[in-house]
């Protein structure tokens, strides 16, 4: 019998925001639930992350990453899936684009989030020529997670519609998954048939199926849920899940997240209660709805 340690590891191209359980402190804590081993590629260092604090401190580790990526090359090392997130400029994404190259193997699961905006608007540390480098990115992608405001800046869009039919979503994700990527996922798109719906979308284009999840909208805005969704939905198909299944584990987790934390009255900007609800990611999986669209 062989034994060694099958750990799946993913490399973790973000940031490191100290304050609010965004990107690497919400991606670290959800993947190490999972059984996953997070190996981080840090792209910068901040004091807090930028949605809805006054101020942050930024210290952009461009220069570093280089160095860092040739001491994994030198070392040999190989992951199962590659993560990208928030990235601050446009060498950075050049850099994450040859570090695909260098370490993707057709085996292992790439997955871009392309980190751009939310609610209609680009976040603050980004102007309007992110979106055509983040296509660029995109394009290596075996798995895409944008959320609804960055599906329609990546599709040509000056801003986000207010509501979505199941005809026009199919339209978005084929369109998304013309840029490259098999797999498109898009959260929070709304929903024009069930008003007080929130739908994950998602799109697998090489089995030409559409999937939806829906779940009842809650009316908070917690910074780094993206980040823990995209974290459940890479342990989820790291664990050998379908599609589908990843996706309905992600958004139910996700949503207990925020009903978890939505009766406290808290800052919205500290982001979910998540300690208090990783214990769930442990647990036996209860498939609660998804939908072939
Ligand atoms: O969760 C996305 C994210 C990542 N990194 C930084 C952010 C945000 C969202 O606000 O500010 C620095």
């Amino acid at each position: 019998m062989k034994m060694h340690g099958d750990i799946k590891k993913v490399a973790a191209i973000h940031d490191l925001s100290g304050f609010g359980r965004a990107s690497l402190t919400a991606i670290i804590p959800t993947l190490s639930a999972m059984g996953v081993q997070v190996c981080p590629l840090p792209t910068a260092i901040l004091s807090n992350h930028t949605g809805g604090f006054e101020k942050y401190s930024y210290v952009d580790l461009t220069d570093s990453m280089e160095e860092y990526i040739q001491m994994w090359k030198d070392l040999n090392l190989s992951f199962d899936c590659i993560y990208s997130g928030f990235l601050g400029s446009t060498r950075q994404i050049d850099i994450v684009s040859d570090f695909i190259d260098w370490f993707s193997t057709g085996e292992n699961l790439v997955v871009v989030d392309p980190v751009m905006g939310d609610n209609g608007d680009l976040y603050s540390s980004f102007g309007r020529d992110i979106v055509p480098q983040m296509k660029r990115l995109v394009a290596k992608a075996d798995l895409i997670t944008p959320n609804f405001t960055e599906a329609a800046f990546l599709l040509g869009m000056d801003s986000a519609p207010q509501s979505l039919t199941d005809e026009e979503a199919k339209d978005w994700l084929r369109g998304l998954a013309d840029l490259g990527p098999r797999i498109v996922v898009i959260t929070s798109a709304p929903d024009s048939a069930i008003p007080q719906n929130t739908n994950v979308l998602a799109y697998d284009k090489e089995d030409d199926t559409f999937w939806k999840v829906g779940c009842r909208y809650i009316p908070a805005e917690y910074p780094g849920t993206g980040d823990a969704f995209a974290s459940v939905m890479i342990g989820s198909l790291l664990q050998g899940d379908s599609l589908p299944v990843a996706l309905d584990r992600a958004t139910q987790f996700i949503s207990q997240c925020i009903k978890a934390s939505y009766g406290f009255n808290y800052p919205k900007r500290n982001g979910v209660l998540l300690e208090k609800e990783l214990g769930i990611l442990k647990m036996p999986v209860v498939i609660s709805g998804y939908e072939m669209m």
